[in-house]
């Protein structure tokens, strides 16, 4: 049989390493024209003695050759699926991969927050136009003609003569008492966006803000200090101190800035709060009477207190943030960092 007898042809076999391999063996030795076959198409050219000792002798050859191709066929079938199994084997000791969810942005949850609390507290929400007219915006709130918020580098006028880009959300809180017709108690609050031009580490020009407005018969400073007392522990928590110190707003008589332990040092003194330990959270007042009168109401027979913050403040104090700028960048790898508070809501 050549350069191999068939123990060798059997033996190779049994080491062949790819499928490949065997059916180069199995073309060259039992295929169509493969050496044994021609041999055996030789044998009828043999004297009958020999022929059937040579005929026996090749088929015990073939069959030795298709057992060892059968059984190293098993043997690498066997080993590529255990490889590929290995290969595709599931590791369920990784962390598992979070679905890639839309979130709030931190202001909108603290807005919410802001909200839920004074709802509680028996306000309804109230909106109005961000594009509101000077009157609204300006004179119904007793804000006079010569005031520095009406000269063109602090606010957005728009180019039809007598609208602005709201200063505050207080002209909601005349809108709402003009359509409350005289009807009490009013107690609103106005939560949206407002527009100064201001661009700094503590001020953006388009920035959120939440006011307040309570209407009715007796209404005095200490409902507007209980409420507000009771506002702002609900936000910030109970163990929070606040005071109240006098201001100045033109819409309020008296009016009333209210302050709460710095959050950085725990009202010890820092460069947070300029050594005072106490950061300003709001502004207030007794709504003043030409306001009230703006609005419909007959000062002489009902009073009232409003307020106003800046969500963003807030935002900030919570979070522990020092540039409020973070907060309109859209910087996924900040905004992420909000991911495991609190949910959707
Ligand atoms: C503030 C501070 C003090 C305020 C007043 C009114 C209205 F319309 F009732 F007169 N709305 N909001 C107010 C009062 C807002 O923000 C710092």
């Amino acid at each position: 049989m050549d350069e191999l007898s068939w123990q060798e042809v059997v033996a190779a076999i049994s080491q062949a390493s790819t499928l490949a391999e065997l059916k180069d063996w199995r073309t060259r030795w039992v295929g169509k024209h493969g050496r044994i076959t021609e041999l055996m198409k030789g044998l009828s050219d043999l004297p009958p003695e020999e022929r059937r000792r040579r005929g026996q002798e090749l088929n015990q050859a073939r069959e030795a050759i298709l057992a060892a191709l059968t059984q190293r066929e098993q043997v690498l079938t066997d080993r590529a699926e255990e490889r590929a199994l290995e290969a595709e084997r599931w590791d369920l000791t990784l962390p598992g991969r979070e679905p890639d969810t839309g979130m709030l942005h931190p202001l909108t949850r603290v807005r919410r927050r802001i909200e839920d609390v004074l709802l509680r507290l028996g306000f309804s929400l109230a909106y109005g136009p961000q594009v509101e007219s000077e009157w609204y915006n300006f004179e119904a709130l007793n804000i006079p003609p010569n005031h520095p918020a009406r000269e063109m580098q602090d606010s957005f006028f728009v180019d039809i003569p007598g609208l602005v880009l709201r200063t505050h959300t207080s002209p909601v809180q005349i809108r709402a008492m003009e359509q409350h017709q005289g009807r009490l108690p009013v107690k609103i609050i106005a939560p949206g966006l407002t527009y100064r031009r201001d661009d700094d580490a503590t001020h953006v020009p388009m920035f959120q803000q939440v006011e307040g407005l309570v209407v009715d018969h007796g209404i005095s400073v200490a409902d507007l200090m209980g409420t507000l007392t009771v506002m702002v522990q609900e936000l910030l928590g109970g163990s929070v101190r606040t005071r109240f110190r006098s201001s100045y707003f033109p819409f309020t008589e008296p009016s009333l800035e209210m302050d709460v332990t710095c959050a950085v040092c725990q009202g010890q003194g820092c460069r947070v709060c300029k050594e005072t330990g106490w950061v300003e959270i709001l502004g207030s007042g007794l709504v003043h009477p030409t306001v009230l009168r703006n609005g419909g109401y007959d000062p002489d027979q009902v009073s009232g207190f409003a307020f106003g913050m800046g969500i963003e403040r807030i935002a900030m104090r919570l979070y522990g943030l020092d540039d409020l700028r973070l907060l309109y960048q859209n910087d996924l790898r900040f905004l992420r960092g909000f991911r495991h508070q609190g949910g959707l809501r």
